[in-house]
């Protein structure tokens, strides 16, 4: 599934391209910047960049007709194979490109599932990333194809164009409806192996926040785990969960998983909602925002949209600013203002980590809300998940069902909603 030519031992030569959309976002520059260390990592070398001023990306050609044209101009010069657009290129674009070209034409999306199919190291990240790649591939397999159908409809005969890419497009849905099964398969399982773990009644922190801010480090740092921590975009893919002691002796599991990014498809969202899930059913989110970025602003909207997406913003949040090493005390003190009561750390200098592991274990006490229910005893397993979630203050035993008083975490108050008296 992976474009042979990203992958060859020759790294292919890229020129990166952008609409500058004034949009109050991201400048081009930032946003081509990042999309030349996914380039790198993924394997390209990066040889040029074009940036142009639009309202928004030319429907059939992303870049105007004349960008276009000094582009093709400077093919000898550069001597570039590859092209990448810092947007998603609808089919459309990317026939058209590579028509007017000749060279490879990928997308930022394209470069974010090469680096993860990459990165993927479980079978449960590689089915993932398989997934992404034919949902994706399936819209752009027309190529030069569709030319072909569409001529051949026209006289009424079946070109080998069109039956080369039904088949392709008839092979690409069955793997698209195995990969589906299978990951269904495994995100039961998962969802079996939380329900155990919830069961344990140990709660749930989850690391969340822009790729390469540091949450393998901090991973690493709290619980002695060894996850691979690099200098490189989206190292790590698959989820990882250790134990930790906070320092009022409370146990809890910490998960570190895939980092987000900006402008991430929602479609490589929905691959990953397995994954994902980890997060949705954390008691805390612990958000690493990188105080070194200075993009860290925009990185945090990206993060806190994903979080929106995901059903989370409203989680008990405990907020880093991590790499504070790296950082003037100018800089420190108005980021502290900017951020809601964020803790400064450094996850490689073992900076804050105590503050942070107190913090947690007060936004864990919090998170837990007072409640009474009256639960029937043909209902009993709820009368255990409050035991073993919660905190029992008194339980009594009535003729109509266990009376209980005390704590829930926050996200087990709907469960228990109809017990209300
Ligand atoms: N100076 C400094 N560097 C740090 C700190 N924490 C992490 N780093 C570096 O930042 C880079 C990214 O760290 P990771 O822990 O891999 O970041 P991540 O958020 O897990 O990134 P992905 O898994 O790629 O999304 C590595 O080179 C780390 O050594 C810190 O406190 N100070
Ligand atoms: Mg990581």
């Amino acid at each position: 599934m992976q474009r042979p030519t990203v992958a060859s031992n020759e790294p292919s030569r890229a020129v990166l391209l952008a609409v500058e959309t004034n949009d109050g976002g991201w400048s081009a520059q930032e946003s081509l910047a990042e999309l030349a260390r996914l380039a790198e990592t993924a394997g390209l070398e990066v040889v040029g960049e074009v940036t142009q001023r639009l309202d928004r990306p030319q429907p059939n050609s992303y870049l105007g007709k004349g960008k276009l044209h000094d582009l093709i101009e400077q093919k000898s010069s550069l001597r570039f194979d590859t092209i990448v657009a810092d947007d998603e290129l609808t089919p459309a674009q990317q026939r058209y490109l590579e028509e007017r070209l000749e060279v490879q034409v990928l997308d930022r999306t394209a470069v974010i599932l090469h680096i993860f199919s990459l990165h993927a190291r479980t079978r449960e990240g590689r089915l993932q990333v398989e997934l992404a790649q034919y949902h994706y591939r399936l819209p752009r397999l027309t190529g030069r194809g569709v030319e072909l159908s569409r001529l051949g409809a026209g006289i009424n005969t079946r070109g080998p164009g069109e039956s080369k890419l039904e088949s392709d497009r008839r092979r690409i849905r069955r793997r698209i409806s195995e990969l589906s099964r299978e990951i269904e398969r495994i995100r039961e399982q998962r969802s079996h192996n939380r329900r155990q773990r919830r069961s344990s009644g140990v709660p749930v922190i989850a690391l969340v926040g822009y790729t390469n801010a540091g949450k393998s480090s901090l991973m690493n740092a709290l619980t002695g785990a060894e996850v691979l921590s690099t200098d490189q975009l989206f190292a790590t893919l698959d989820p990882t969960t250790r134990r930790m002691e906070l320092p009022n002796h409370q146990q809890v599991l910490l998960t570190d998983t895939v980092g987000f990014i900006q402008k991430l498809p929602t479609d490589l969202i929905a691959a990953f909602r397995a994954t994902l899930e980890e997060i949705t059913e954390a008691d805390v989110i612990l958000h690493v925002a990188d105080a070194a970025s200075p993009q860290v602003d925009r990185q945090t909207e990206a993060v806190e949209d994903e979080l929106e997406e995901l059903g989370v913003a409203n989680r008990p949040r405990v907020t880093t600013l991590n790499k504070v090493d790296l950082i003037s005390a100018e800089r420190a003190s108005l980021l502290e203002k900017w951020f809601q009561e964020p803790i400064l750390i450094s996850a490689l200098r073992g900076i804050g980590l105590h503050e942070l592991a107190n913090r947690l274990a007060d936004e864990l006490a919090v998170s837990f809300i007072p409640i009474s229910v009256q639960i029937p005893y043909t209902m009993a397993e709820f009368v255990n998940l409050f035991r073993s979630r919660g905190m029992v203050d008194t339980e009594d035993h009535r003729p109509e069902g266990t009376v209980i008083s005390g704590r829930l975490p926050a996200i087990l108050l709907p469960d228990f909603q109809r017990f209300l008296p």
